[in-house]
């Protein structure tokens, strides 16, 4: 049986969830986090002392971190198709989490919070700039890798997809001045139809 903690509008549980549901997953998914709280109870830091959202209980196996999450699903129950077992394909798109981690979301995160999460008198415009500014270098970046690619890793859909589709549908819903990136959102597209996208694509961005 898994278990999944974390409010949905994280990008990080969104990470979590959709990979429980593109492989097939049954799970079930607790409110946690923000709003919900929980997250500084006795019982969730045993889970994770960091009190951060999403952990994961699989059949006792308890795990935070959503790309290790993300990895560990794909490696259990899609070996061979999600978990690409040529360790070169898997590389592949398995970079590119990290990228969404160290550098995607630092560029973007400012931008983010300020236009989303801050009330418009408490704005720091500048900073806003900055982050969106970033985000338009690395996306140019993106765009060029995606024109050859229909997916981050090649051919299939994979890890990579699963890590960064959720920030970039919040970057791609989220109200900010943004450059035409016609290959970014080609691929945006297409990640999102997925059935298994069902989860988070339609949730307002907050
Ligand atoms: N590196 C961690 C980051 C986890 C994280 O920062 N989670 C945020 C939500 S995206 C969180 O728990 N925020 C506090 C809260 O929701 O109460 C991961 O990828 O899982």
């Amino acid at each position: 049986m898994l278990t999944i903690w974390g409010r949905m509008n994280s990008i990080n549980v969104q990470k979590a969830v959709w990979a429980a549901e593109d492989l097939g997953l049954s799970y079930t998914r607790h409110d946690a986090g923000m709003a919900f709280g929980v997250v500084n109870t006795p019982e969730y830091r045993a889970m994770n002392p960091n009190g951060l959202v999403p952990v994961i209980d699989d059949n006792g196996f308890v795990l935070w971190e959503s790309n290790a999450i993300v990895r560990y699903l794909a490696a259990r129950y899609g070996a061979g198709s999600l978990w690409p077992l040529d360790p070169v394909i898997r590389a592949a798109s398995d970079k590119w989490m990290d990228w969404q981690t160290t550098t995607f979301y630092p560029a973007y995160h400012a931008a983010f919070h300020g236009l989303v999460r801050t009330h418009a008198e408490k704005r720091d415009p500048a900073v806003i700039e900055a982050s969106r500014a970033k985000t338009e270098t690395l996306l140019a970046m993106l765009d060029g890798h995606l024109s050859a690619n229909a997916y981050l890793g090649g051919d299939s859909f994979g890890i990579g997809d699963l890590a960064l589709g959720p920030s970039m549908h919040r970057w791609l819903n989220m109200p900010v001045a943004r450059e035409p990136r016609p290959h970014v959102e080609a691929w945006h597209k297409r990640i999102i139809a997925r059935s298994s996208a069902a989860c988070f694509r339609d949730l307002p961005i907050t």
